[in-house]
């Protein structure tokens, strides 16, 4: 049977990951993100690659008018959606509270918290209708525990830890399934994100260790959604093998 998956942040990393591995298997994909060249590019790769079928939705998570415009909108083929995967989501700088950047706070907590549940209010009603659905939310070791400089970021994903919760309690009686899952540091773009452009910062996260990728953690969204229908993995914590928690790493310089 068709089933439809719907990816936020697939531009990039973990989402285009995820998206590329769902394509794999046989789910068609509806991939979202800011970047309309990037949308374009992973579009054709799953044309060219995959049997399954691909359509973009380019809007900005952090701005409901243009989330249910664009998900509202969707041609009738493609709005019932089997599988949210709630992946788009930033860190931006690495300071101490009382010298946090507010225009930082407000770009972190506007996507990872407010963007997750406004794609979620939007695509979810669907599921309860139909009594079948899917939703993973993309959570962190961040979420886990908290790392020094980090608290803004830390907090956001502990509301996604909350959400997912929440989720699951409210979604419980439609036969939705919802999970979590949390990666230590992956290899993507997160890095550069987080240090605005600044590459060799973003090179020395990664330095000295192997780091996951994303196709580590596109094996563990397959790995949830893949699951015989009564059962909900309910949360997954994918680390490197050299990194012990949110702040702890064995490194090899
Ligand atoms: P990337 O920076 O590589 O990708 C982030 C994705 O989110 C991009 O596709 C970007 O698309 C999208 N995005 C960001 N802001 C918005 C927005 N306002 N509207 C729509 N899309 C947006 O990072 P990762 O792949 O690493 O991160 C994906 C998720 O995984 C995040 O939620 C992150 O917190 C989480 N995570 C990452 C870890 C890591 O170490 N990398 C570890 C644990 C969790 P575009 O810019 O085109 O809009
Ligand atoms: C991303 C992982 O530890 O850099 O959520 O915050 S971490």
């Amino acid at each position: 049977m068709r089933k439809i998956a719907l990816i936020t942040g697939a531009t990039s990393g973990l989402g285009r990951a995820i998206a590329l591995r769902l394509a794999k298997e046989g789910y068609d994909v509806i991939i979202t993100g800011r970047r309309k060249d990037r949308l374009e590019e992973l579009e054709r790769e799953i044309e060219i690659k995959y049997e399954s079928k691909v359509y973009s939705l380019c809007f900005d998570v952090r701005v409901y008018k243009e989330v249910e415009k664009a998900i509202t909108d969707l041609p009738e083929e493609w709005k019932a959606i089997d599988i949210l995967v709630n992946n788009a989501g930033l860190a931006v700088g690495l300071d101490p509270i009382q010298q946090g950047v507010i225009d930082d706070w407000e770009r972190m907590i506007d996507t990872n918290i407010k963007g997750l549940l406004y794609v979620t209010r939007v695509v979810s009603p669907g599921m309860v209708a139909r009594k079948s659905g899917h939703i993973v939310n993309l959570g962190s070791i961040a979420g886990k525990g908290v790392y020094p400089n980090g608290a803004v970021y830390c907090a956001t994903k502990h509301a996604v830890d909350a959400l997912s919760q929440g989720m699951r309690m409210d979604m419980l009686p439609y036969n939705i399934r919802v999970t979590q899952v949390c990666p230590g540091a992956v290899n993507t773009e997160f890095s550069l994100v987080r240090f605005k452009g600044n590459q060799d910062r973003a090179d020395l996260v990664y330095d000295g260790y192997d780091a996951l990728t994303a196709e580590n953690i596109a094996d563990a969204v397959f790995y949830a959604v893949s699951q015989p229908p009564h059962v909900d993995i309910q949360d997954i914590l994918v680390m490197p093998t050299a990194q012990a928690n949110g702040s702890m790493f064995h490194k090899n310089n």
